[in-house]
């Protein structure tokens, strides 16, 4: 008897060859091994005949590639952030979409601290001086930053990962951790986090250093502008582990060069990999493309739980974190 031939999927980056072979006892797999990204155009013609896709952030799923993939069944983001996807969109076109939540939560907390001190502390900034032989004598206020123990943490968005950042803020480094979210947390969850709620505006005001860890959307497109940044204390730091665009970054290289607040740590840009001309010339800013998550056990973690999902849903009709579950009750 002839063998059914396996459905196929597409594996649009480069991922560990372990999570290939897991997907290769169900499908058949066409994988990008160069790990160019691809463009709209060269997504559409490799998924014609596909029912899955496994993405990262660097790929749409939007209505316009829906339409022109009708076998598609499940788009898999290899994030937890999935603003490269048009939810409504999929649910429309009976598309299930999955993320990668949980994974990743301790090892991107961990990096939002890691860039909170090395922004404190201008880590980058006085290797960079060393590097370049400018060291010759030491001095009392050589690099002096601001304390991050005992100061005032605020955090904008309140999700899993902000948690955890408040959790290692409170009970690790005694900050006073103060927070906005859409909406709040229970008073039990704010007993145990130490974390107070305040307005925008008060976030704004009270931090020494703030952290955006909110997911973006329309709504939260320059969220920190001028305006913002202007309410924020002179000595504050300013921490994007979030998403491009939440910041304005043109404004925010203007404010670091005119010191409106001491210095900023940055994992995402707008229209990364390309990053504002400005910020490249500003000394009090860290720069890291977008490396939170990067781990090799998160990483691996995040690519088996996105394949974990293709197979789960293409070969039982369920899911361990779908975005749009109405899909699958339809
Ligand atoms: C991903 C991220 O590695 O999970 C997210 O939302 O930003 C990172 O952890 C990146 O988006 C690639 O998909």
């Amino acid at each position: 008897m002839a063998a059914t031939a396996k459905p196929a999927i597409l594996v649009a980056r480069a991922v560990f060859p372990e999570v290939i072979d897991a997907l290769r006892q169900h499908f058949e797999v066409d994988t990008n091994d160069d790990d160019v990204a691809l463009t709209p155009d060269e997504l559409t013609q490799r998924l014609q005949g596909k029912v899955g896709v496994l993405t990262t952030g660097s790929e749409r799923v939007d209505a316009a590639l829906l339409a022109a993939c009708p076998q598609l069944r499940i788009a898999a983001n290899i994030a937890v952030g999935f603003n490269n996807f048009d939810v409504p969109a999929m649910t429309a076109a009976g598309v299930l979409g999955t993320n990668t939540p949980d994974v990743l939560t301790e090892t991107t907390a961990d990096f939002g601290f890691a860039l909170i001190m090395a922004t404190a502390r201008r880590l980058t900034e006085s290797e960079h001086f060393l590097r370049a032989g400018q060291w010759n004598k030491w001095a009392l206020d050589m690099f002096a930053g601001a304390d991050v123990h005992g100061s005032t943490l605020g955090i904008l968005g309140m999700g899993r990962i902000g948690q955890a950042i408040a959790r290692r803020g409170a009970l690790g480094f005694g900050m006073k951790v103060i927070y906005h979210n859409r909406s709040r947390l229970d008073a039990g969850i704010e007993t145990e986090l130490r974390a107070r709620y305040v307005s925008r505006d008060q976030l704004l005001q009270q931090a020494d250093h703030l952290i955006l860890v909110l997911p973006y959307s329309a709504e939260s497109h320059h969220a920190i502008g001028a305006a913002e940044i202007a309410r924020m204390k002179p000595t504050a730091t300013l921490v994007n582990i979030a998403r491009g665009g939440i910041v304005d970054d043109a404004a925010l290289a203007a404010a670091l060069r005119d010191r409106r607040i001491a210095a900023a740590g940055l994992d995402v840009f707008e229209g990364e990999p390309k990053v504002h001309p400005d910020l490249l010339t500003v000394p009090n800013v860290v720069l890291t493309p977008h490396i939170a998550s990067a781990t090799l056990a998160t990483r691996r973690a995040m690519a088996q739980l996105a394949a974990d999902n293709v197979i789960a849903y293409l070969t039982e009709g369920r899911a361990l974190t779908p975005l749009n579950p109405d899909v699958i009750r339809a």
